[in-house]
């Protein structure tokens, strides 16, 4: 039996048998990756209409790949009022966003009440918008701050309106690799913990994967299949995200991007393994808006949204500033032979476009 055989009658397989998955062709894979994308979703490719928000950029850990934290690359430190971040939604929610994507830095200064605070404000006055916040890795900087557990932090969070966490933090799982890029912040063993228990609360999640720095495919493969294993457990996941790394403004010394090549394998791959996650995204910001409609065939089923505004890879590098209009978007779909289906946060259709 073909590897790739293997793969598709769903037989057991080890590590080094789903690295081997790389060493096929490029086009042999996304067969396999199409037809599982196809079986799901059709040729609907899914987004939605939604707002990043990053109220601070100051923080206690330096991670290497990062240039977004204010730190001797970025001088310039910010931490937004309540009312900014008000005025943001208000704003925002005319355009007709239905998510707040509100991820920030490990600012010990601002306090975790001014977190919940915010939280709670957006959800009183805005009901009808999905509060999407807070990575484990933020998590669990909030818990070892406050001295608090996980489940306290969860329950904090759920009380004050937010609806489900973003797959941030999680960048490589393998402990001498993440030592390296981000030593320091929450293991992956954490940040697996708090996705658990996040399900186990009963709310959802999103789960990334940051590549193309100085992992090797044996790394990433192990990363999936560690997600794999909680989806198993849990089935909390609704998308995973394969972060291509953006190399400028930080602190890790890799000349070369990856090529557009090992980016689609490494996504067709992704939706092979992660048969158990119902969506892979191909977050248009660090694949680019070319790649991403590329990945529709390579296994992605979701573009991610218009964002509005993007501070984090955009610092690194990444075309994403200032989001993606919405009509642009629909277009760049249905041009690429897709259907582009405007969804909500959690994979609700909400209109075909
Ligand atoms: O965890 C930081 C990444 C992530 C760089 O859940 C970088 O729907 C590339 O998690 N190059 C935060 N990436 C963003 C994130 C996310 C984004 C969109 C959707 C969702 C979702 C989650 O940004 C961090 C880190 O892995 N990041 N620096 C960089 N230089």
């Amino acid at each position: 039996m073909s590897i790739l055989e293997k793969f598709e009658k769903k037989e057991n397989y080890s590590l080094e048998e789903a690295v081997k998955l790389y060493d096929l062709e490029l086009f042999e894979l996304a067969q396999l990756a199409n037809k599982i994308r196809e079986e799901k979703h059709g040729k609907k490719t899914y987004f939605n209409i939604n707002r990043h928000i990053n109220p601070t950029n100051i923080c206690k850990d330096v991670c290497q790949f990062c240039a977004y934290s204010a730190s001797r690359k970025n001088p310039h430190q910010y931490t937004m009022s309540h009312e900014e971040i008000m005025d943001v939604v208000e704003n925002s929610s005319k355009h007709g966003i239905k998510e707040v994507h509100i991820v920030s830095a490990h600012n010990p200064n601002t306090g975790l009440q001014w977190y919940l605070d915010i939280f709670r404000k957006i959800k009183d006055k805005f009901p009808h918008i999905h509060v999407k916040a807070l990575t484990a890795a933020e998590i669990h900087f909030l818990a070892t701050q406050y001295n608090l557990s996980y489940e306290q932090i969860i329950e904090k969070m759920i009380e004050s309106g937010v609806d489900s966490m973003p797959g941030g933090g999680a960048e490589i799982f393998d402990e001498i690799v993440r030592k390296r890029i981000c030593g320091g912040k929450v293991t992956s063993d954490q940040w697996i913990e708090i996705h658990r228990l996040w399900h186990k609360a009963g709310h959802q999640s999103n789960a990334t994967m940051l590549f193309g720095h100085v992992e090797n495919r044996e790394h990433r493969i192990d990363h999936m299949l560690r997600l794999r294993k909680l989806q198993e457990e849990t089935g909390g996941f609704n998308a995973f995200i394969p972060l291509v790394y953006q190399k400028e403004n930080n602190y890790l010394k890799v000349k070369d991007f990856l090529t557009g090549q090992e980016i689609l394998k490494t996504m067709a791959i992704s939706r092979i393994l992660l048969d158990n996650i119902p969506n892979i995204k191909a977050y248009w910001v660090t694949s680019t808006t070319k790649l991403a409609l590329l990945a529709q065939e390579f296994g992605a089923n979701d573009l991610d949204g218009t964002i509005e505004k993007e501070s984090i890879q955009s610092a690194a590098g990444a075309k994403s500033a200032n989001g993606i209009a919405l009509q642009n978007f629909v277009d760049l779909i249905r041009n690429s032979g897709f259907i582009p289906v405007e969804r909500d946060s959690v994979y609700n259709e909400i209109k075909v476009w």
